[in-house]
């Protein structure tokens, strides 16, 4: 009588070897050890006849499926190994990575830390205040007389009662005035909101950066090499600004001042439209009608204030010719900067 074969035993070692294969080699190895016509479980079968009898129908059946088992664990083992395969010639390791997206600072952002950083250097610090603003610091303490066509509906934004949407950033100037004494010299940044049509070259809401600086003796010289400084360090050393006679309630003398164009170096071209100048900014010695409303005392105290629109100097330094770009938050404009 022959032996009684372990197939429990035997079915274990085969699945280990299987685990371990790695390959097609491996595989056909195991396929003719276990599963071929002269395999371990084609011998026990064969060997059946030589078993008792009482053994040969249990053992049969143990041996097919065993056999069955194997045939069914091969066959994921080989599809395995037949997807890594694919998956490894498939995978390029030299092509670049995915990049992910990155969000980065507004331009106008960007052009007003840049404008603080240059005053500041100049011995300015940024002030902030309300959007929302009264009449008394939007216009009253700035000399606006009551029948000023800006207190119009036409062109400020009134909210409720008596407040409104500030027109400028000079009411945060005002606030200091009342807080601070001379010598100070502020820079204030921010929203401003005009009622006007909206076109390329204006919008209902633009930034704005005032400054002023108020001490004993401050003079127009004073306030014209503070702006050339900033202009210069702004624009490149080639900038040239010219200095034309102006009016604004709150400044006495006033000017604006105009950069030479920086595309055709003041020969004339579309975008200072033939002029060889464009305007950036206003300026002037600061009225002592508004001195006296802080209750700075104007026979001691000078000063000078000026402002400038962001948009327009932004629009100037890189050359765009539409102030609505600003605010459509358009990725493929926005990402140039
Ligand atoms: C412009 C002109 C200007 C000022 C703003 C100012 C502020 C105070 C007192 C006096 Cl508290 N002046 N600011 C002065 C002159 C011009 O802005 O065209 N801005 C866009």
């Amino acid at each position: 009588m022959a032996d009684v074969p372990d197939i429990d035993r035997l079915t274990a070692q085969a699945a280990a070897e299987l685990e371990r294969a790695e390959d097609q080699q491996a595989l056909d190895g195991f396929k003719s050890r276990w599963l071929g016509r002269k395999g371990e479980l084609s011998l026990i079968l064969r060997g059946l006849k030589d078993l008792a009898p009482e053994q040969r129908r249990e053992i049969g059946v143990a041996a097919n499926q065993a056999r069955e088992k194997l045939q069914a664990a091969y066959d994921q083992r080989k599809g395995a190994l037949e997807q890594n395969k694919a998956v490894a010639v498939d995978l390029d390791y030299t092509l670049p990575g995915r990049t992910v997206p990155r969000g980065g600072l507004h331009v106008l952002t960007q052009v007003t830390d840049e404008i603080v950083r240059i005053f500041y250097g100049m011995g300015f610090e940024v002030a902030d205040g309300p959007e929302i603003e009264t009449d008394y610091y939007n216009f009253t303490a700035l000399n606006f007389p009551p029948d000023h066509p800006a207190r119009d509906m036409q062109d400020t934004f009134f909210v409720e009662g008596d407040y409104l949407l500030r027109t400028h950033t000079s009411p945060v100037q005002i606030r200091v005035f009342e807080k601070r004494r001379p010598p100070v010299r502020i820079l204030a940044p921010g929203r401003s909101y005009r009622n006007e049509a909206i076109n390329a070259r204006s919008y209902c809401m633009f930034h704005q950066v005032e400054g002023f600086y108020a001490a004993a003796d401050v003079s127009f010289a004073d306030l014209k090499g503070v702006l050339v400084g900033f202009a210069e360090q702004f624009f490149g050393a080639e900038a040239k600004l010219r200095f034309r006679p102006s009016f604004f309630p709150f400044t006495e003398p006033s000017t604006e001042v105009d950069i030479s164009c920086l595309l055709c170096g003041g020969k004339g071209c579309r975008l200072c439209k033939y002029e060889g100048w464009l305007e950036i900014l206003g300026a002037g010695m600061i009225d002592p009608e508004v001195f006296r409303a802080v209750n700075y005392d104007p026979e001691r105290i000078s000063g000078f204030a000026f402002g400038m629109g962001i948009e327009r100097l932004a629009m100037m330094k890189y050359r765009i010719d539409d102030i609505r770009l600003f605010f459509e938050n358009d990725l493929r404009f926005l990402a140039q900067f």
